[in-house]
């Protein structure tokens, strides 16, 4: 520099640099809260983003942080943001992409990455791994920021990609050199995108809306099924009149219940066996035909063969115009979101609506009475030891009682019976293994669920589902979370009797007998309850509600009860060899 003049001018212009740009870019788009774990490179994004007054939850493995993010983004609509390190951070975190593009939960994976150059050249920088390669398939998009000045339109895509249509999963690869970058302030700052309308409506067709409707009034028999795109959607008022206006049964799929209230005359869970072969027209709204609905045919749907079809015909609301006769033909699509589909419905059946033929209600009816007061027996019984019935009959008291709390839900039979027995009563109050029935959401979800929605949460889980995500139990502490565990302690994999015909090693599902997992509450010094009979559950729940403490609560439950994989043992083959 020469003359003093251009020396004044570099003073007085104002830099800024990448981890500032990512940190407005976020806040600019009301993206507020990070579900991280700190280290190379982004340790000082971690600290900056707090400074700049995001909430920044610190993970202790980053599957959970990215789980964490995965059902932020189903709840809010939002795409949740997780943050992690290169390669193993990334790995880490990679699997809850996969699960948010699966499920279609909005959801945004920033990684770091190592240098380019060097990458390219598989030269072996710290942490090297060509982490957008390996995001895209597993993704809905990835992208990658190289310049600063591209943050902007990066955290713009990135954002677009997550929230409109089918949401999923999108992967940002931030290199490490990108956020040291400095660049001038003001320029910088007109890069930046506040995205406009990021999940823009789709309305759909009113010829397809009407081929529909010709559809379901012809029925005889009809069926709703509420998917987990329906509880996303946040149509509740519109959906719960459109149910209610046909009168036509409904069953709501798992992360759906509660959509309306599970004890509402019109739902048929208590005869999911009797209404899905029943059926002659279905209407799927944000439900997709696969393992979880036997895609569609087979037995279930009342098809003479394993993969028969049952004769049902099939409207489908989804966004993705894919979707439709991905298993079984679609009669009657409509594709758009589903808050414009529903309220599509509405208008055009203004002209008035006959409920289903009074037979078919009332079969379903009785088939309903008979179920529930089975049920009602088993659960009114208390065997020593506790079983699981006698430790739902618990929770679904204290989910009654406390209708906002949000259920959190992994397992194999501690998800098959909480699922049937715990009634929900407002839309998104149950979250759960979704659509791969994977085990390790648990303590993830529990924080995104306390954190995005203030509410208390209760987590009911299997012994073994709670080990994949246990040690956030810290996590849930440090930030001193509402957050009641229970564990249904079992001692093992589905449960804790399998005997090693060899002896030597107990069996490959069996755990440490009498585990007292809630040592682990009070090593962080959160609250541990030890609960052997339903008295003392009901208790240790209304107090970790009341004093709204994070607690864990170790349910000793007999290990003889549930069965192999819970209600899916026939999709094992060793079960089905058996037979
Ligand atoms: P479930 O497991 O509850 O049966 P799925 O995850 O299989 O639900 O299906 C959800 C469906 O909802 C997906 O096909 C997805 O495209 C659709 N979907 C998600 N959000 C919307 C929306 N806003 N409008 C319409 N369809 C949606
Ligand atoms: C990521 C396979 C399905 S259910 C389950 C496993 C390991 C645990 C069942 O035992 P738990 O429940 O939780 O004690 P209970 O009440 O029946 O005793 N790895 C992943 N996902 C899945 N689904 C598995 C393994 C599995
Ligand atoms: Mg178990």
């Amino acid at each position: 520099m020469g003359t003093a003049e251009p020396q004044v001018a570099a003073e007085t212009s104002q830099l800024t640099d990448g981890f500032q740009l990512v940190i407005d870019a976020l806040k600019l788009n009301g993206l507020d809260t990070v579900y991280a774990l700190p280290g190379i490179p982004i340790t000082d994004l971690t600290r900056r983003a707090q400074a700049e007054g995001l909430r920044v939850l610190s993970f202790r493995h980053e599957q959970n942080a990215g789980y964490a993010a995965s059902i932020a983004g189903f709840l809010t609509q939002k795409p949740g943001i997780c943050l992690t390190v290169s390669a193993p951070g990334f790995l880490n975190g990679l699997n809850a992409l996969a699960h948010a593009t699966t499920n279609c939960f909005p959801m945004i994976l920033i990684s770091g990455s190592s240098e380019r150059e060097i990458v390219d050249l598989q030269q072996g920088d710290y942490e090297e791994l060509d982490q957008l390669a390996i995001a895209k398939p597993l993704a809905k998009a990835a992208y990658r920021v190289l310049h600063a000045e591209d943050i902007g339109i990066g955290v713009a895509r990135a954002i677009r990609a997550a929230v409109s249509g089918r949401p999923g999963g999108v992967y940002l690869d931030l290199p490490a050199k990108l956020f040291a970058q400095s660049i001038d302030a003001e320029a910088a700052r007109k890069t930046l995108i506040k995205v406009v309308d990021p999940a823009p409506k789709q309305i759909p067709a009113s010829d397809a809306v009407r081929r529909a409707l010709d559809l379901l009034k012809a029925a005889k028999r009809p069926l709703i099924i509420l998917g987990k795109g329906a509880a996303y959607a946040q149509a509740d008022a519109d959906i719960r009149t459109l149910v209610e206006k046909t009168g036509i049964p409904y069953l709501p799929m798992s992360m759906a219940k509660g959509l309306l209230p599970d004890t509402h005359e019109q739902c048929a869970s208590a005869a999911r066996s009797f209404v899905l072969p029943g059926a002659d027209v279905v209407m799927l709204i944000g439900a997709r035909l696969n393992w979880l609905l036997s895609h569609g045919k087979g037995k279930t749907w009342g098809g003479k063969g394993h993969k028969d079809w049952g004769g049902q015909k099939f409207i489908q609301v989804d966004i993705s115009p894919q979707e439709a006769d991905s298993n079984v033909r679609i009669d009657a699509p409509v594709v758009g979101d589903i808050g414009s589909c529903v309220s599509a419905f509405l208008n055009e059946m203004k002209t008035g609506w006959a409920k289903p033929p009074a037979e078919w209600l009332s079969a379903i009816q009785e088939k309903k009475k008979g179920n529930i007061a089975k049920m009602a027996e088993t659960l009114a019984k208390d065997p020593s030891p506790m079983n699981f019935h006698s430790a739902l009959n618990v929770v679904r008291d204290i989910v009654k009682a406390n209708p906002d709390a949000i259920l959190v839900n992994e397992g194999a039979n501690a998800l098959d019976f909480t699922r049937s027995i715990v009634d929900m009563y407002k839309p998104r109050k149950r979250i759960d293994v979704g659509t791969w029935g994977i085990m390790g959401i648990g303590m993830g979800y529990c924080v995104a669920a306390a954190v995005a929605t203030k509410q208390q949460v209760i987590a009911i889980e299997g012994d073994s589902a709670f080990g994949f995500s246990g040690m956030e139990v810290e996590t849930i502490c440090r930030y001193d979370l509402p957050v009641c565990i229970v564990v249904m302690n079992n001692n093992g994999v589905y449960k804790g009797t399998d005997v090693n015909p060899r002896g030597g090693d107990v069996a490959p599902t069996v755990f440490v007998k009498g585990a007292r997992y809630d040592k682990i509450a009070e090593a962080f010094g959160g609250v541990g309850m030890h609960a052997t009979t339903p008295a003392q559950l009901r208790k240790a729940m209304e107090e970790a509600i009341r004093s709204r403490k994070p607690t864990l609560i170790n349910a000793v439950i007999d290990e003889t009860a549930g069965t192999e994989s819970g209600r899916i043992t026939s999709l094992n083959p060793t079960a089905g060899k058996k037979k």
